[in-house]
């Protein structure tokens, strides 16, 4: 039967009658029925991706190009007078993550899915998911978000466990979501639930009864964790989420014949970040409780379980006194407790423990002792932590490093966000490319291609005309197509330093109103969520706002600039932005950005990226050539010998370069007063003469020539197109297609 019949015998009705909700509810059905009859891989072993977060972004069109009948229903549906991107705009975005990390497991279950392997994601079912971010007097206000309807992607099922923690027994449930892979397998997301979870203990915005777990346990995701209060929730989270995988994974384990001592050859396990990581003592328990002994239970699950680490920032690794195991799952402080004993027993070192003298454990070194393999994410992440923050580790472990530079799914992040130049792709190329990425190569062949590059410009102006609509509709903002597109878009860190492209603002501006005007007219788009007690990260929202206030409604700078900050950066506007963008900008601190995978995506897209030496961008570096790509600021050794000697001054740079200090200075003068909080604004300028933790007025000069440099590239529109052009040639080595590849070759063997 074909799409049309199927549609109409869904819907009881024509398709030109039929509502938008109508139309995706039919999809939904058609698309989960096509999945589920899809064979299945049942190899012996199996991989269990277990991850906080899944940033899965919308489902429909992703399934429908994986099942191969996107064009189809496409055509369908025009032919009936309903326009498929009408139909996408119904479906709510499930906001199952943060950032990169997420959008990472995400991306890597559509490749496990579209190489053939058999592997399924496990996590928990955040009803109202991160905040919807809405901006209120130019700050951030965090708003539920919820996301789950009656008809929605999730699968209810049978499976439950009780799962025990101090005075109480939760019931979790599973629910699933089917990952299509390219023309391949189906997998599953497994997404774990409490059964008592209630929606109406929300109060105001955000806020709800931290010590009602019952209720609340999976409402949110990473609520605020700057009290007691919200870290306990954390750690039942965590341990709701890896007791349910545990038992599901050793349920399906024996069921398959393992007689759990051979488990190594039926799972693998890769822990996302140290989140998962209680899994180690939560199936060392569960082993000893069906026989094993305690030394037979460890040496299994050490020869079962993986980890990936995704930042060197000391904030971000995860400590808890062993005081909070006690009040909330104290079966496992006799395990964690073993597990310290036995590093202590064989190391004196005393960086190597898991219990620390202030008894605090150490949840990264639970998974780096007892895991087999610890990885990076990139070449320079996976080099420094060899080096410095995991050396210790290193020398008794050589052999469990290694990296795996992350990747993206070509299917979201180009086929279907980037339906123009896909087109000009399968034309002129051919359509290999979309299962063997690396054959995006050939597009070098048509670098002396005038019309080759004249298409992919005009293909930018319309994906540039495009997202200038969609903002006008969503934020009723007017932007000039015309412009050079700036982007930065991802979560806000001062790591990230999206302070650093603010004061270039400031500066540009400051140059305009001197009479100094730019060659091409400049759009600096940002788009970013602040943790909610993330102090500093607000205030620069706040100054980003602020500027966006006076310069967009000064008829003197706007012809020449505007500021913009999209509302509640998500994983659709991601979608729109990347296309449209000109110069991605790719600023971390060096050292400090794991790798970064937005990176990736405006590349692949034909964006130039303006960036530091940090992460991914290397080994974009490397790829593209000098000529390519536009590199500046210190060096990752430089900016980890001034932490080393503690030797960076950031007044002394205010002080001595004139256009820092004029930049800096605007931040409380009396026109941003006149539209911001003195309070906010005060305490930014103040960070940033006191502490600048990360170094944001050392690179700003070498950030501003590099920038000026790369503006006045773009005005040879001939030159860039052709810069472009390598870099959308290049991308294909950042396929999470070859991610999973080495994953499975060195870590999974499946
Ligand atoms: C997160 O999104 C990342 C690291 C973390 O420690 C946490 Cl908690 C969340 C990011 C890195 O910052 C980014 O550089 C990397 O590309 C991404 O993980 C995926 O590896």
């Amino acid at each position: 039967m074909d799409i049309k019949e199927k549609l109409q015998q869904k819907m009881a009705k024509e398709i030109a009658e039929a509502s938008n909700k109508e139309i995706y509810d039919a999809l939904l059905d058609i698309v989960q029925e096509m999945a589920r009859e899809r064979e299945k891989n049942c190899s012996k072993k199996k991989l269990y991706y277990i991850s906080a977060e899944f940033l899965i972004g919308k489902l429909l069109s992703n399934n429908l190009i994986n099942l191969g009948i996107y064009n189809e229903v496409r055509d369908v549906l025009s032919r009936h007078g309903k326009d498929i991107c009408e139909i996408e705009e119904v479906e709510p975005e499930p906001s199952l993550g943060n950032g990169g990390l997420g959008r990472l497991a995400a991306c890597f279950l559509d490749s496990i899915s579209t190489l053939g392997l058999n592997g399924d994601g496990i996590g928990l079912n955040y009803h109202l998911g991160l905040f919807k971010q809405e901006f209120e007097d130019a700050l951030q206000k965090e708003m539920p978000n919820p996301w789950i309807e009656k008809k929605s992607w999730l699968t209810r099922t049978e499976v439950t466990y009780p799962i025990m923690f101090k005075g109480m027994t939760l019931n979790s449930r599973m629910y699933d979501i089917e990952v299509t892979g390219y023309h391949n397998v189906t997998n599953n997301l497994h997404l774990f639930d409490v059964e008592t979870v209630d929606e109406a203990i929300l109060e105001d915005g955000i806020d709800f009864d931290k010590e009602d777990i019952a209720r609340n346990l999976t409402l949110f995701l990473y609520p605020d964790d700057s009290d007691e209060k919200g870290r306990l929730l954390r750690i039942y989270q965590q341990y709701f989420m890896v007791s349910s995988g545990a038992r599901l994974i050793l349920d399906e384990c024996t069921a398959k014949g393992s007689n759990l001592y051979d488990l190594p050859e039926y799972a693998v396990i890769q822990i996302n970040d140290t989140h998962p990581t209680m899994i180690i003592p939560e199936l060392i328990r569960l082993l000893a409780e069906r026989g094993l002994e305690m030394d037979d239970a460890i040496d299994v699950v050490s020869r079962t379980c993986a980890y990936t680490n995704h930042t060197i920032l000391a904030e971000a690794l995860e400590k808890w006194p062993v005081e909070y195991f006690k009040k909330v799952v104290p079966q496992l402080v006799p395990i964690i407790e073993i597990l310290d004993d036995k590093v202590r027993r064989k190391y004196t070192d005393e960086s190597l423990a898991i219990i620390d003298r202030e008894d605090t454990v150490h949840m990264a070194h639970i998974d780096i002792h007892y895991g087999f393999s610890v990885n990076g994410v990139a070449s320079l992440h996976s080099e420094i932590l060899k080096d410095n923050e995991l050396n210790h580790f290193y020398k008794i472990y050589p052999e469990k490093f290694n990296n795996k530079t992350n990747g993206i799914t070509f299917r979201r992040w180009l086929i279907h966000c980037n339906p123009k130049l896909t087109e000009m792709l399968d034309f002129i190329i051919g359509t290999e490319y979309r299962l063997d990425a690396r054959k995006l190569e050939r597009l070098l062949n048509f670098k002396g291609d005038i019309n080759v590059l004249k298409r992919l410009l005009e293909i930018k102006t319309e994906n540039k005309k495009m997202l200038c609509r969609y903002l006008e509709e969503t934020q009723g903002l007017k932007l000039n197509p015309d412009s050079i597109f700036d982007i930065q878009v991802k979560r806000l860190h001062e790591y990230k330093r999206q302070q650093m492209n603010a004061l270039y603002v400031i500066h540009k501006y400051l140059e305009i109103k001197a009479g100094k005007l730019p060659g091409t007219p400049i759009t600096v788009i940002f788009g970013a969520k602040a943790a909610p007690a993330y102090v500093i990260a607000k205030d620069i929202i706040h100054l980003i706002l602020c500027l966006q206030e006076i310069i967009n409604n000064d008829p003197e700078v706007n012809p020449y600039l505007q500021v913009v900050m999209v509302e509640n950066y998500n994983v659709t506007k991601a979608e729109k932005l990347i296309p449209a963008c000109d110069i991605s900008e790719q600023i971390s601190l060096a050292s400090k950005e794991a790798s970064g995978t937005g990176n990736m995506k405006f590349m692949l897209n034909g964006a130039v990226t303006l960036g530091t030496e940090d992460g991914a961008n290397v080994e974009i570096h490397e790829l593209t050539g000098d000529d390519n790509i536009f590199v500046f600021g210190a060096t990752s050794d430089e900016v980890i010998r001034h932490y080393e000697k503690a030797d960076y001054v950031s007044k002394e740079f205010y002080e001595k370069d004139k256009e820092i200090k004029a930049a800096v200075d605007f931040i409380t003068n009396d026109k941003m007063l006149a539209v911001g909080k003195k309070e906010n604004l005060a305490r930014l300028k103040n960070e940033l003469l006191k502490k600048d933790w990360f170094m944001t007025l050392l690179d700003f000069k070498s950030y501003k020539e590099k920038k000026e440099e790369a503006l006045k590239a773009y005005e040879n529109r001939i030159e860039w197109a052709k810069k472009m052009l390598v870099n959308i040639a290049k991308a294909g080595y950042f396929s999470a297609d070859r991610t999973i590849e080495e994953y499975n070759r060195d870590i999974w063997k499946l």
